[in-house]
């Protein structure tokens, strides 16, 4: 069994390029994961997420506990089989999306009880329940369960949160256990103050994980107080691990964060946007439900190989959107994620060229030059 591993391979300024070994496969860093929430990346084939570039796929604790239930995709294979997806999948492990998504939630030291937004069942989380849900899933890398404050709140607040997340992350390693060719990786809270930030990295460390986590960011703070936050928070976890930042973000915002270290990133942006007509390009964004493009022959983006760009005008992508057909969210969700995964391969290819900064500023002359 191949075990977990990290292995950088160039640095530019703080950005890095490498490999993580999985035993499911290689993943290439700077890395882009899709949003598989449901055991489905939404209007992609497995195979079609793959050919975009995708070496990994995120998937939800607290969705496949409520539906269809862990045990049940552990009794059917566990979920590469049952979502026909065979490289490395990283679970979130449900804190997260219990405080966004579930009704009447009670946070206690044990963990957290919430009502079912899908039915309204009782259920509960703790720790051990997260690890034992990921378990099941087969989860290549499991995450600690956490807790995130929103942001703004009090220091008080952030200070008492993140505390307990690190009690929670003792717990989860404790639970988590030893298991071979799968990983853990730990989350580092602490709102946007540089020594919770600072004290949370340090409980990390001495716990142990294979991977670090910057959590509790993209919570409505900006991206201006989220780029002064990671500039010491990356520095904060060990150089020698995969670095991941939770939930991020608009292309700038993964720019941004690869340019302070970070080395793997997730959002349902790009395919959510994909199903809502908003498409990303390298000359910023355009809404293709717009008037202007029905009578366009021209591609979404001149110089993108997707499917969506090589066959299909912006006026027939106008029409399949305006006419709700479900052709529109298959290809505007293809090129959005291969937008995502081009733009990852070329931060790769330039970090190991040591041409980053270059590459950083032709990004942001690309998209400031007016018409899309
Ligand atoms: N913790 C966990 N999942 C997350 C976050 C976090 O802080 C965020 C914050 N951006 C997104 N997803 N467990
Ligand atoms: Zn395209």
């Amino acid at each position: 069994m191949t075990a977990f591993s990290f292995e950088k391979h160039g640095q530019d300024g703080k950005a890095r390029t490498g490999v993580i070994h999985t035993a499911r496969g290689d993943i290439r860093t700077p890395a882009f994961m899709p949003v598989g929430t449901a055991a489905t990346v939404k209007a992609m084939m497995p195979e079609s997420v793959a050919a975009t570039g995708a070496d990994i796929l995120l998937g939800n604790t607290y969705h496949l506990m409520l539906r269809p239930t862990a045990e049940r995709i552990q009794s059917l294979g566990g979920l590469h089989k049952f979502m026909n997806w065979s490289g490395p999948i990283l679970t979130d492990s449900g804190g997260f999306q219990v405080m966004s998504l579930a009704a009447l939630r009670k946070l206690t030291e044990r963990g957290v009880t919430f009502k079912s937004h899908i039915d309204g069942s009782r259920h509960e989380i703790t720790p051990e329940r997260s690890m034992e849900i990921q378990a099941m899933l087969g989860s290549d890398i499991v995450m600690c369960f956490d807790e995130c404050p929103a942001l703004p709140a009090d220091r008080d607040r952030i200070a008492s949160s993140m505390e307990m997340s690190m009690r929670w992350a003792k717990r989860s390693k404790e639970a988590f256990g030893d298991r071979p060719g799968h990983a853990l990786f730990g989350i580092q809270q602490g709102g946007l103050e540089q020594d919770l930030r600072g004290q949370s990295a340090e409980s990390l460390r001495e716990i142990g994980f294979d991977g670090y986590a910057v959590g509790g960011l993209a919570v409505g703070e900006g991206q201006a107080a989220m780029f002064d936050c990671l500039d010491f928070a990356a520095d904060q976890l060990p150089q020698d691990r995969p670095r991941y930042l939770m939930g991020v973000g608009k292309p700038d915002d993964i720019v941004g964060a690869v340019a302070r270290g970070i080395d793997m990133m997730d959002c349902v942006l790009p395919s959510r946007s994909g199903r809502t007509g908003q498409v990303f390009t390298r000359r910023g964004v355009l809404n293709i439900k717009n008037a202007r493009h029905q009578d366009d022959p021209r591609p979404l983006d001149e110089d993108c190989g997707c499917p969506a760009c090589s066959n299909y005008s912006r006026a027939y992508l106008h029409h399949v959107y305006r006419s709700q057909e479900i052709i529109s969210s298959m290809l505007l969700t293809w090129h959005n994620l291969r937008f995502y995964q081009d733009l990852m391969a070329g931060m790769r290819d330039a970090i190991a060229a040591g041409e980053f900064t270059q590459w950083q500023a032709k990004f942001h002359t690309d998209r400031a030059e007016g018409d899309i």
